[in-house]
């Protein structure tokens, strides 16, 4: 598939991870992307810097027993993948949802490695997570279940050493049961070793919409390339978690239109727009499912309990949700439909089937690791403010944001035309966020 020595690490890579597919799928991509730099860089061959970066520094996989409310001892399995750590400590979120393996988590920490380092800020690349699903669990169920995987994980992390974060299933309630445990355990006040905390307690402003105001502005950013803008246009969001509710609110600021949202139960159309203080109080307060929209909407929101969310007419659909979950058929739809942009909330959601029908086609496209990096930035930002007991204001904190966001995407423009691929935000984006990875492992020799 790619010349050598490219090739011979691939098979390398591929036969020591055996039985991982969105690994693979997310290497394949990385891999295809620097075979547009290949020969390039003799050095970066020269001291197997790619086989080095996709050899995880640290895997940890843990038990994580907990009793539940009747009493019962559950077992769940605990991962942290401490991917790679030259631009800074490792930086990533934890994700709790029973689909979590570690190959899920490989692949989430392989894509933050490239993610964070086209922040610019210093943060080097983790994931982590259970397959613990939080769903229909009380508080003290999900507190116990908290408490227990810190006990085990505190010792691998540090401020210096490990950041946590959020991701799917874990927001502000896990954040301060991690915390508080954290504190417990180590007897120290260390607010940066864990961020998207309560504002109270060593949060910072703007760490909570990030991802989604972020995911917004990069499709804003690339739809002006091409002199239009979200203005005026209707747009698609999956999901209806943190990602997503911020994306859409985002996308309202600049004058599109959010028309839907989704969960893993089915997902509403509400052409009106979205009603936001209904979605925020039936997601992040009730913690309901996203049918109760269109019932409490009045009779001007459907709920639709098969089928996909991009079946619905729009130009710009934003991916919130999880990997995989735009698929060939789901993409050829939106190319019938007219869709002038799609930019990745969540990571992987596309499949690669999925993102060559979108370059066939000409519509642009922001992938995950560039147009959801609002996120981990603004948990940079986060650890910036707790290293200097510090607190910005809202206005300064979406000021850096909107910054860094023009900012990754104006590196993936100027990298895929320096590399003769003008308009592939792929190919920016990998070569961008590997260039300087690769560079720092350089310097550091062998380790
Ligand atoms: P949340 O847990 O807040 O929300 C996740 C949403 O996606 C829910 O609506 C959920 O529905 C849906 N979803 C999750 N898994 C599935 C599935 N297997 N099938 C269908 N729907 C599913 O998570 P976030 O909003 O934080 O994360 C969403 C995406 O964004 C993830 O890919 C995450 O990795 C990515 N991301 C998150 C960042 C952050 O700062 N939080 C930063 C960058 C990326 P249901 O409740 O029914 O499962
Ligand atoms: O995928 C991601 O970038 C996140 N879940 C956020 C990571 C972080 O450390 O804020």
């Amino acid at each position: 598939m790619f010349d050598s020595p490219l090739q011979d690490t691939y098979e390398q890579v591929m036969r020591r991870n055996p039985g991982e597919p969105e690994f693979h799928q997310a290497v394949q991509e990385v891999f295809e992307s620097l075979a547009v730099i290949q020969g390039r860089h003799p050095e970066y061959a020269e001291h197997s810097i790619l086989l080095r970066l996709c050899e995880p520094e640290r895997q940890l996989i843990f038990r994580v027993p907990w009793v539940d409310d009747a009493g019962k001892v559950q077992v769940n399995r605990g991962f942290r993948v401490e991917y790679n750590s030259a631009l800074g400590p490792y930086k990533g979120g934890l994700r709790f949802h029973p689909s979590v393996n570690l190959g899920i988590v490989k692949f989430l920490g392989f894509e933050q490695i490239f993610k964070n380092s086209l922040t610019g800020l210093p943060i080097g690349g983790g994931k982590g997570g259970a397959d613990f699903d939080p769903r229909g669990r009380s508080d003290g169920e999900v507190m116990r279940f908290c408490q227990s995987f810190m006990t085990e994980l505190h010792r691998h992390l540090g401020e210096y050493t490990d950041v946590p974060a959020g991701d799917i299933g874990v927001g502000a309630r896990e954040i301060g049961y991690l915390f508080g445990q954290y504190k417990r355990l180590t007897n120290r006040y260390e607010a940066g070793v864990l961020t998207g905390k309560g504002l109270d307690w060593g949060g910072a402003l703007v760490r909570k919409e990030a991802t989604g105001y972020g995911a917004a502005i990069f499709a804003d950013e690339m739809l002006r390339t091409r002199g239009a803008s979200l203005d005026g246009r209707r747009v698609a969001i999956s999901g209806s978690g943190n990602v997503a509710i911020y994306a859409a609110e985002k996308v309202r600021q600049l004058g599109g239109t959010p028309v839907t949202a989704s969960d893993s139960s089915g997902y509403v159309v509400d052409e009106d727009g979205l009603d936001l203080d209904l979605l925020r109080q039936i997601k992040e307060v009730e913690r309901g499912r996203i049918g109760e929209y269109a019932e409490r909407r009045g009779g001007r929101a459907r709920f639709v309990g098969t089928g996909s969310v991009w079946e619905v007419p729009v130009d710009v659909a934003l991916p919130c949700a999880t990997q995989n979950e735009l698929d060939g058929a789901d993409a050829k739809t939106l190319v019938e439909h007219g869709v002038l942009a799609v930019a990745e909330g969540a990571n992987m959601p596309s499949t690669p089937e999925a993102v060559d029908l979108f370059a066939e086609a000409g519509v642009a496209f922001g992938p995950g690791k560039a147009a959801n990096a609002g996120g981990v930035a603004a948990s940079a930002l986060e650890m910036q403010q707790n290293a200097s007991r510090d607190a910005w204001t809202f206005e300064h904190s979406e000021e850096r944001l909107t910054q860094i966001m023009t900012g990754i995407h104006a590196t993936c423009v100027e990298t895929a035309a320096e590399v003769g691929r003008p308009g592939d935000y792929v190919v920016g984006a990998n070569v961008a966020g590997f260039r300087k990875v690769a560079d720092a492992m350089l310097a550091f020799g062998v380790i």
